[in-house]
């Protein structure tokens, strides 16, 4: 949790690969490699619902190269135009986006995303006059990160508690939030609680758009895989001795949910804005996954399982 946000940690991964290229020693290829996998794998398993993870990881970790020289530079090489091909993805999502925000408009969000404020960033650069009341999102409060941020840009900004979505939504124009994956049929999994936003903003048709870069979109979900939601720490709740002497009472702390497509009225993406609907496209026709290829996979891997 030190590094946190689905984009941020996508980068963070790309970097640590690249460093940890640069320090190997070995001459041998075979040795290289196998090292690599190994931190690889450490990487995507510690954060399980980030899609951007293993997404950052897979480009980085097709170098190519015969010797361990050539193999390195081409891991240094997809590393860094990964890292900066991520932060311009930011950069346009907030172009994209932000033609979506009317001067005068109050925005709400969640949690903190660098691509939603990124948005919400460039409506306000352009010159737009607008308001943004953001929640405070329990448990970790990453809230006071984006009010943070809003302050620093000189946006008028409401804190909100999480259980007053509903209470506010009344004076909301346009939902931003950001994602963690965007599966095949176009749902979003975000922090906990956006689904909540979503659905106080379907009640009263208030717009709702996802700032997602399209390394968010799960090719797993293609053959139905579900995205799997970390459960973290009790002790991010309440405190685990006060929880000690409650023997009936357990804590369940969720760090994402599930937003369904149909609550959500356009992804942003550095592509381009889709509705939910065209989110098989970014899967199959950027990140360049087709139903074919997971299925191949999935047959190789069931193959090496009965060998
Ligand atoms: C962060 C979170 C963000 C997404 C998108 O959760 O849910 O909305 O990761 O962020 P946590 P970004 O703080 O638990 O990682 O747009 O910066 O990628």
């Amino acid at each position: 949790m030190e590094i946190r946000g689905a984009g941020t940690i996508a980068r963070a991964a790309a970097q640590a690969l690249k460093d940890y290229a640069l320090v190997q020693e070995t001459t041998i290829k075979q040795e290289f490699d196998s090292q690599l996998s190994r931190a690889a794998e450490i990487l995507v398993s510690t954060r399980p619902t980030a899609v951007s993870l293993p997404n950052a990881v897979r480009i980085v970790m097709a170098y190519k190269g015969g010797s361990v020289n050539e193999a390195r530079s081409d891991l240094v090489r997809q590393a860094d135009e990964f890292i900066s091909t991520s932060k311009e993805a930011t950069r346009r999502i907030g172009l994209i986006g932000s033609k979506r925000i009317r001067n005068g408009n109050t925005i709400m969000t969640h949690c903190n995303s660098q691509a939603a404020l990124s948005v919400i960033a460039e409506a306000h650069r352009s010159g737009k006059n607008i308001k943004v009341i953001a929640t405070e999102s329990r448990p970790r409060l990453q809230g006071h990160l984006t009010i943070q941020q809003l302050n620093e840009l000189g946006i008028e900004t409401t804190l909100i508690v999480d259980s007053a979505v509903r209470y506010f939504m009344k004076d909301v124009d346009l939902v931003v939030v950001g994602a963690d994956a965007v599966t095949a049929n176009g749902s979003v999994i975000n922090k906990i609680g956006t689904s909540q936003l979503a659905l106080a903003a379907h009640e009263s048709r208030t717009n709702l758009i996802v700032a997602a870069e399209t390394y968010k979109f799960s090719p797993s979900t293609l053959l139905g895989e579900m995205v799997e939601i970390e459960e973290r720490d009790a002790g991010e709740v309440i405190d685990p001795e006060k929880l000690s002497g409650m023997k009936h009472v357990r804590v369940k702390n969720p760090a994402f949910d599930v937003t369904p497509s149909s609550y959500i009225d356009l992804i942003c993406t550095e592509a381009g804005a889709i509705s939910p609907e065209m989110s098989y496209i970014i899967i199959r026709d950027i990140l360049g996954w087709d139903v074919r290829d997971m299925q191949e996979i999935i047959e190789n891997s069931t193959k090496n399982q009965d060998e």
